[in-house]
């Protein structure tokens, strides 16, 4: 094999020459982000970006409400460039922005070359008023150095919908996933709309409905050509069990996946509306049981599986589970545990236990510009926790070279995602150059 064949001199053999390595191969990937909620322009309103988008994220709204008196009601009743404003004074001006997610707003602004201290918003509305969007699309994705993002999409929103039905066009480089929410988790809600749409159903999910969400769902995937099918789970998922949700996974769901040789990524551990008067500030965490994953993927070995957990509790598990079932990739870490110090151990225990055969990182970008501060946080964190794993290997007298060392990085960030969602073609990395490397985020000087 090629690895073996690395001639001594090749053959990095000192600490520092290792740390390198590691984080010269971690800027210069292009990653292939595999969960996003980015729609492209032509999804109108649907695609969000710019400075108002990125502060009313519901990250910073449940900071917000630690921050200041204001009544959520009261909160959302405001225009959104309002809210940004109030976000912007509590969080960024009357305060240190040290969470991820606030100092991610600061490392947008600066690698766009705005200033993070700003007293105001002006500036940078004033620099996104100028931009052409789909320049900027180009611009963002370059200092992100992201080749492709997955997008969620839900036929049944109606909104989203009709952009499918008018076939609108979708940048190559957005990809579709079919997401499952409505159907798995709100049965008895959805399907009196899929009735009305003129599918046979009824809330007890019976076989004949059952048949029916098959058919929705073959519709639907031959629109969208979804790279997989996705679900978020309460931490209380069981499989299988006496509900809805197993007989629509079983009858419908996993048949489609299989017929379309797609995956299905789960993702386990949300507690919807744990604060309902938050919106989407407002879902918590609980802790799921890994075991149902693992059972789907002995029960369907057909099959292939992406999961991520939200819990700090369930990640040694799902790393455990992954090791019994090569069908399961871990991908990600989701939400709240998408923090430096989470992200750090979760990806050495991956290392450790799985080796390169896992997703270390998705972004979940909600807003376009997300991108480059979640990815240029992830290369840092990502290159901290493949390290030891790399020296371990040093010390052990295997010296790996520079070129294995990008090809373990490139198969972490491209080829683990193109491999379980079977595509083949390879990426250019990016130029070192024009990367967002942290030392260029905090070199950068602000604009004006
Ligand atoms: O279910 C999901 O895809 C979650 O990522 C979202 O619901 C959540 O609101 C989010 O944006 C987390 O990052
Ligand atoms: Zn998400």
């Amino acid at each position: 094999m090629l690895f073996r064949e690395a001639k001594p001199e090749d053959q990095i053999r000192d600490e520092a020459g290792l740390r390198r390595a590691v984080d010269e191969a971690l800027k210069s990937v292009r990653v292939f982000d595999v969960h996003t909620h980015l729609f492209p322009f032509s999804f109108e309103r649907l695609c969000k970006w710019g400075i108002d988008d990125l502060l009313t994220y519901h990250y910073l709204v449940a900071e917000l409400f630690r921050s200041c008196e204001i009544s959520p009601k009261a909160f959302f009743e405001m225009p959104e460039s309002r809210q940004a404003d109030l976000v912007w004074r509590k969080l960024f001006v009357e305060s240190v922005p040290l969470s991820e997610a606030a100092a991610g707003v600061c490392t947008v602004l600066t690698s766009l070359g705005l200033d993070p201290r700003a007293k105001d918003l002006s500036e940078a509305r004033e620099y996104f008023a100028e931009v052409d969007p789909h320049e900027h699309l180009d611009v963002v994705l370059e200092l992100a150095g992201v080749s492709d993002v997955v997008m969620t999409n839900d036929p049944l929103d109606d909104q989203e919908a009709l952009y499918w039905q008018s076939d609108s066009f979708v940048d190559p480089r957005f990809h579709a996933v079919l997401r499952l929410d409505p159907i798995l988790c709100q049965w008895d809600q959805t399907w009196r709309k899929l009735d009305a749409r003129g599918y046979k159903v009824d809330a007890e999910a019976s076989p004949k409905a059952v048949d029916e969400v098959h058919r929705f769902l073959d519709s639907w995937s031959g629109r969208l050509q979804p790279r997989y099918l996705a679900v978020s789970l309460p931490p209380d998922f069981a499989y299988p069990d006496d509900s809805p949700r197993t007989r629509l996974l079983e009858g419908a769901v996993l048949h489609v996946c299989r017929e379309l040789d797609v995956p299905l990524a789960l993702m386990v551990g949300v507690r919807r509306g744990v604060n309902p008067e938050l919106g989407l500030a407002g879902d918590g965490v609980g802790w799921a049981d890994v075991s149902s994953i693992e059972r789907l993927c002995e029960r369907w070995p057909e099959n292939r599986f992406l999961a991520t957990v939200l819990a700090l509790e369930n990640q040694h598990q799902l790393i455990v589970a992954a090791r019994k079932f090569a069908n399961l990739t871990p991908f990600g870490c989701w939400w709240f545990v998408n923090n430096p110090s989470t992200i750090e151990s979760i990806t050495r225990m991956r290392f450790e236990m799985l080796g390169p055969t896992f997703i270390p990182q998705h972004s979940d970008a909600r807003v376009l510009e997300q991108l480059i501060y979640k990815w240029a946080h992830s290369r840092r964190v990502v290159a901290d926790a493949l390290y030891p794993s790399l020296r371990q290997l040093q010390l052990a007298g295997w010296f790996p070279t520079r070129a294995e060392v990008d090809g373990v990085v490139e198969r972490l960030f491209q080829g683990c995602a193109r491999g379980t969602l079977c595509l083949d073609q390879i990426q250019a990395p990016l130029s070192v150059e024009v990367r967002p490397a942290k030392s260029q985020v905090s070199e950068q000087q602000p604009k004006g």
